[in-house]
């Protein structure tokens, strides 16, 4: 079958897509990928956008399919839909069918949406074949995950069905990435697993376990070493990345896992690689061997440093005391430690001076500053709902794709407006002494703050991501915006982007398994 894949370009490949369209074609489907540009052509000041959205739609409706496949976050769902209409309207014979977080969690008014046509809730590799098998006749039954509209009615139940050993994965083709975005090639992303232990209230990744859990599937599973540590030595035999970036949910849990794997990083790979984690393992000798292997740059998820929200609102574990041996741990060692703050209506004022104060006793290189967005099937919101930090009314608007309400009444810009001071000063944190930090905290030198616009900090950052190799996603942004600005443009030579599809032809095709439904469905992880 003719498919086409539409997918919203980021600093990273998004690795959800890029297994879908290999195991399509796999299966002998012809498939080609159309990027939306749009947040990458912001960074092009020269390059009007104005009929960019007319040209998006000419450019799938070109690809001559007959199914357009897309990836939906909250964030961009609103825009897909508005690409998907007037693709529909030029070419109404094209079905549209949607997965990702944003139809998993806000199934039923994704679904309702008139552009589309099919859904895919959880898991897809199985799935999208199974969409194609409807599509062409060749199934009649609808199975679990798979939703779709006929007429006025939606069908469908349940969650598609899961991967049972992730082995059997094809390796991903990133071929069409790193053709169009070819700064994505220094950084190698990979995955070494799915799903979350943790149950953070704010998060999707612990709904996505929850759901699973409630039909009676395990959501977590990882991969062999073997498999994992195969595919990147084949990366680095085919072509070089400047690095290799995990981005497993939380990549440091299991002892033992972690020691063999370190071990076989070691010996078969050895490019430095990063990942994402919480501040929860303090196993040092495996620390000390994954630091061997090439650990250079860990993303901390803190998000606040005030124990009452942590816990009772955000459904974290960990103490403050946790987080700074970790910190400590990793910095010790050299190891780039970049940490994400969530900015919230539950810390006060005082209290996230309070916390700046904690962050500079014992500061990681990198404080990234972002605030709450609720998304659709989080269990914050309603906590929200209940402390009066989200209008009920409101709870719908998630569902259709709005992320920036906030207080009742009032929007995420308010609270970021009444903070913007301390803020700014936050991301300056790491590279302050904790004695200036104290001495701006107390005095009226925070004022300074108030008149920066928050884009202060980037010279900085892009300065402190020039001199460390280890800040991958700063270095992709500088990379990125020097060759905007010089007007550097981009063609790769095939036989380049040939090699790269060598890598998913490297692992001989093996049949992708369902998983099996656990044999006692416990209600407690
Ligand atoms: C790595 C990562 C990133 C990376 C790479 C981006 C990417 N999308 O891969 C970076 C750092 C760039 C990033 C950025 C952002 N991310 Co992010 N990210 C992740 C993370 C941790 C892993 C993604 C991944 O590789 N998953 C593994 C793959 C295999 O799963 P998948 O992507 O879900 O795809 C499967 C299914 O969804 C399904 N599927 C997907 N599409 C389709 C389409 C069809 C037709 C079918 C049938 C099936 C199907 O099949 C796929 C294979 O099984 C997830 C959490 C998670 N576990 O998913 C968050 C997550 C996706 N991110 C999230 C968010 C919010 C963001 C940002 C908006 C953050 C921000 N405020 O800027 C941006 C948006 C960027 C973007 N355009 O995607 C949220 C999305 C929540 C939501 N409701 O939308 C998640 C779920 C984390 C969370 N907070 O809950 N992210
Ligand atoms: S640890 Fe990270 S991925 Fe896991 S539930 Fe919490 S925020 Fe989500």
């Amino acid at each position: 079958m003719k498919c086409a894949f539409f997918c919203e370009l980021g600093s990273f490949p998004t690795l959800g897509v890029e297994y879908l369209i290999t195991v399509l074609r796999g299966a002998g489907h012809n498939v080609k990928i159309v990027f939306d540009r749009k947040f990458y052509k912001a960074w092009q000041p020269f390059n009007p956008t104005s009929n960019f959205d007319d040209q998006l739609v000419s450019d799938i409706i070109n690809t001559d399919c007959e199914v357009l496949f897309a990836y939906s976050t909250t964030l961009n769902f609103k825009r897909l839909v508005h690409i998907f209409d007037l693709v529909k309207e030029k070419a109404p014979g094209i079905i549209v069918a949607i997965g990702g977080p944003h139809p998993t969690y806000a199934h039923e008014q994704t679904i309702s949406k008139k552009c589309i046509d099919y859904l895919c809730r959880g898991e897809g590799e199985i799935a999208i074949l199974q969409i194609i098998d409807l599509i062409e006749g060749r199934r009649l039954d609808l199975p679990p995950g798979i939703f779709r509209k006929k007429g006025e009615v939606i069908e469908g139940k349940g969650f598609g069905a899961l991967v049972g050993n992730l082995d059997d994965l094809p390796y991903p083709d990133k071929s069409d990435f790193f053709e169009h975005v070819p700064h994505t090639r220094d950084v190698y992303t990979v995955a070494t697993g799915r799903g979350c232990y943790n149950s953070c209230t704010f998060c999707n990744s612990s709904t996505m376990r929850m759901h699973y859990r409630d039909e009676g599937f395990h959501f977590m599973r990882r991969r062999s070493v073997e498999d994992v540590i195969n595919e990147i030595s084949l990366t680095k035999a085919i072509y070089r990345p400047r690095m290799v970036w995990f981005v497993d949910d939380v990549f440091i849990y299991n002892r033992r896992y972690m020691v063999e794997f370190a071990k076989q990083y070691k010996e078969h790979v050895g490019i430095p690689f990063g990942c994402s984690t919480i501040p929860n393992f303090f196993h040092e000798e495996v620390i000390d061997a994954l630091f061997e292997a090439g650990l250079c740059n860990v993303e901390v998820g803190v998000q606040t440093l005030n124990p009452e929200t942590r816990l009772s609102v955000f459904g974290r574990k960990e103490s403050n005391d946790d987080f700074t041996t970790f910190v400590s741990m990793l910095r010790k060692r050299g190891v780039y430690v970049n940490t994400d703050h969530i900015i919230n209506p539950w810390d006060s004022r005082e209290n996230l001076k309070q916390q700046i104060l904690a962050y500079s006793e014992n500061p990681p290189n990198l404080i990234q500053v972002f605030h709450l967005q609720y998304f659709p099937d989080t269990k914050i919101i309603e906590r929200a709902v209940r402390d009066g930090h989200l209008a009920a009314e409101a709870v719908d608007a998630i569902g259709e794709g709005s992320t920036d309400t906030y207080f009742v009444g009032g929007s995420i810009k308010d609270v970021m407006r009444s903070l913007h001071d301390l803020i700014v000063f936050m991301s300056f944190v790491p590279f302050l002494p904790s004695w200036l930090t104290k001495l701006v905290i107390g005095s009226p030198l925070l004022v300074l703050f108030k008149i920066m616009p928050s884009g202060v900090i980037l010279p900085l950052r892009a300065l402190s991501a020039l001199f460390n190799k280890a800040d991958a996603a700063g270095r992709a942004h500088v990379k990125l915006l020097l060759q905007t600005l010089l007007r550097i443009k981009h063609a790769p030579k095939e036989q380049i982007v040939g090699k790269f599809k060598k890598l998913a032809a490297c692992k001989p095709f093996r049949p992708i398994q369902p998983a099996a439904p656990k044999k006692k469905i416990s209600k407690r992880f």
